[in-house]
């Protein structure tokens, strides 16, 4: 008899949208199961759902890449390979640039994800001098940036405390030309503090534990062990070398980089009274900055600033040095795919600056997720040449205009608070946001519950809360103007500037004298904002793929499914809401070809159409619509009927054929 179809298997659905009832719980029960039975992949659709095994699964080896390269979407399992092959296979063939986006929260399989994907596609692509070398240098790319942006914390061992975007570019044959990596708000803060059993970037570590001598006797550490955090663990190498020489760093750019990076690791261990003294710095006054407020005195917050500043301008070089080796050639024809790793919506029990940068550009994320799916989907009907009805759904852009309006929004008066001259702290910043927000129904802080008579002791005055589409959240205003300001005192700059170090020197130009200049830079909240806006526009150009990534569970345990924290995923990723939309209209589509082969069992005559076919069967007609390539179905159940009746078929054919072979014997 013929296998089950993996994704209408009847135990656990390969495909949510078929799930009927839909419900909350059955979306769960279904992922559950099929977790417990080593399916981490489901689909909604095309979107993929990965559940973090915890522990290596035999499913990612090179014989399972020739099982999914070219493969019918629908008669294989799902499995992330088979995303990457309809994405590669549809830039490829159909001209289509794509975007691969991987969302989830920190430790929920996202990074582990893009490399899938990326080794994936160099698997299935040409090969040859010239392009292994570029696939090579793509793919190196990982563990430099892993080594400078990734960090041990609390719930993942190799965490990245950045965003990353990446557009790999194929020439018209589909074989990889090069690339352009764009990072998002690498966690700097973690430079000077970070939570005790976390520990600080991988570099530091690695730096002390297999740094040349030379190097280390020239940026003094006071000891191996006065870096905050613990050691060990790590080769006595510095990891990335080996990856940095492959993409093309020149030994003396290796150098600096190292050098630079051991400054940053000395100035977390410098003393308030002593000079600065790494590679030719001279000793620097600290005094205050001048033209914002509220920025904090003393001599611990220019230290901090400066160590902080210096790394992530150094992460910022690190990045564009990647970029200059893997760049393409202007004028080269070519056709793009872009992978995003980036932080999923957080819920912490205490939210900040950073918490709330991060869920508006989740936000965001969801609002375009919610156009692309609906412009994917008219598209197709037209294509297809059936009749599209608008679908309802929640339009978050209320919620997103609340946060980024560039005249009102939540951004722009906390700009606006951060360039009044005077003493300016959060409290007038709140009482602002009061002002303005006191009747906005996504809006919430402790003087609109008063006047809305809504009783409530959970939220704290210095707080606001905003109700995003994936649930509310409470956030503590204290430190949004300093952390918004991002200031390093001129003086600092300057100093830096004047350091001998050339790659130091060129990370601050504005200390240049002749260059200084009275403009503030943009603050933090308006410079993600604009990333976020180009990030935007570049998705909204491609062809959108998704992966959503689930945590099962708080301990890194193999194999273990906590409902409860699965559930508060699947409601952050909004995939109920996804189902929704995506079953609003049909829910299920195939080629004829596929799936006349599949139910032609079912029809009277040797060569049916799938008309005649489903017109025999009787559905009613509403069930079923007939697209120019693609047969449509509009609910699970009918799709069940069908596969019901095939098999029962299936059962008296044959019985049919044993009865058949004994009445010969
Ligand atoms: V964070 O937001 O950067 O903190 P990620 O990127 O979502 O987070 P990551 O990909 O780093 O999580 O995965 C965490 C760990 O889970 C990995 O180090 C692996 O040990 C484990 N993991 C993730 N995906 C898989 C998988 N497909 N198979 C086996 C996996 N193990
Ligand atoms: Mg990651």
């Amino acid at each position: 008899m013929e296998a089950t179809n993996p994704l209408l298997d009847a135990a656990a659905i390969g495909d949510l949208v078929l799930l009927d009832p839909l419900s909350e719980d059955s979306l769960l029960r279904t992922l559950r199961e099929r977790f417990q039975r080593g399916d981490i992949y489901t689909y909604i659709g095309n979107v993929l759902i990965s559940v973090n095994p915890y522990q290596p699964l035999p499913i990612y080896s090179p014989e399972k890449v020739q099982e999914y390269h070219n493969c019918n979407f629908f008669a294989v399992k799902p499995h992330i390979y088979a995303i990457a092959d309809d994405a590669y296979r549809s830039l490829r063939d159909r001209d289509r640039d794509q975007c691969i986006l991987i969302t989830g929260e920190s430790g929920a399989g996202k990074t582990e994800a893009s490399k899938l994907v990326m080794s994936y596609v160099a698997a299935v692509s040409s090969k040859g001098e010239e392009v292994d070398k570029v696939k090579e240098q793509l793919l190196q790319s990982n563990p430099v940036l892993e080594a400078f942006g990734n960090a041990k914390t609390i719930r993942n061992d190799n965490s990245s405390r950045f965003g990353k975007y990446m557009d790999v570019e194929f020439d018209f044959k589909g074989e990889p030309l090069g690339g352009v990596i764009n990072n998002y708000l690498l966690e700097k803060s973690r430079i000077v503090r970070h939570v005790r059993g976390e520990r600080n970037f991988h570099i530091f570590y690695q730096l002390l534990a297999g740094g040349s001598v030379q190097l280390l006797r020239r940026s003094q550490p006071h000891s191996t062990g006065s870096k905050r955090g613990s050691m060990g663990g790590y080769a006595a190498r510095v990891c990335p070398q080996d990856a940095m020489r492959v993409i093309g760093f020149s030994p003396t750019e290796v150098t600096e980089l190292l050098e630079v990076t051991a400054v940053v690791l000395k100035l977390g261990n410098v003393e308030l009274s002593s000079s600065y003294q790494a590679s030719g710095m001279e000793a620097c006054s600290i005094t205050e900055p001048q033209g914002r407020a509220g920025d904090g005195t003393g001599g611990y917050y220019g230290r901090d600033a400066l160590a902080k500043n210096i790394y992530s301008r150094l992460f910022d070089w690190l990045v564009t040095r990647i970029n200059t080796s893997i760049q393409v050639k202007p004028g080269k024809q070519r056709k793009v795919m872009g992978v995003l790793d980036i932080y999923g919506f957080e819920i912490f029990q205490d939210n900040g600056f950073e918490q709330f940068i991060i869920n508006y550009c989740n936000e965001k994320l969801q609002q375009i997720f919610i156009l692309l799916t609906l412009k994917e989907e008219q598209e197709e009907y037209v294509r297809e040449g059936i009749q599209w009805t608008p679908v309802e759904f929640f339009d978050n852009s209320i919620i997103c205009n609340l946060i980024e309006n560039s005249k009102s929004g939540i951004l722009a008066m906390l700009d606006e608070e951060c360039l009044r001259p005077g003493v300016v702290n959060e409290d007038t910043f709140l009482t602002k946001l009061n002002l303005l927000f006191a009747t906005h129904k996504h809006y919430e802080s402790k003087e609109t519950q008063n006047a809305r008579r809504v009783m409530d002791t959970s939220l704290p005055p210095q707080c606001f809360r905003i109700h995003h589409y994936a649930g509310k959240v409470t956030y503590n205003v204290t430190g949004f103007i300093e952390k918004n300001n991002d200031l390093l005192f001129r003086d600092l700059s300057q100093a830096m500037w004047a350091a001998r170090h050339p790659l130091l020197r060129s990370l601050f130009p504005e200390g240049d004298p002749q260059k200084a200049s009275l403009k503030l830079p943009p603050t933090a909240g308006s410079q993600f904002k604009a990333s976020v806006a180009m990030l935007m526009k570049n998705l909204y150009s491609k062809n959108p793929n998704y992966i959503r990534c689930i945590k099962p569970n708080e301990t890194k345990a193999a194999m273990l499914f906590t409902p409860e924290l699965v559930l508060a995923q699947a409601r952050y990723l909004g995939l109920m809401e996804n189902v929704r939309v995506r079953r609003a209209g049909y829910a299920f589509r195939q080629l004829y070809g596929s799936f006349l082969e599949r139910y032609k069992v079912l029809g009277s005559r040797t060569w049916p159409r799938a008309e005649a076919l489903l017109e025999e069967l009787a559905f009613p007609p509403e069930e079923l619509a007939f697209g120019h390539t693609k047969i449509f179905i509009r609910s699970p159940r009918t799709l069940f009927d069908l596969e019901r009746r095939r098999q029962e078929r299936v059962v008296q054919l044959v019985t049919l054929i044993q009865k058949m072979i004994r009445g010969w014997r």
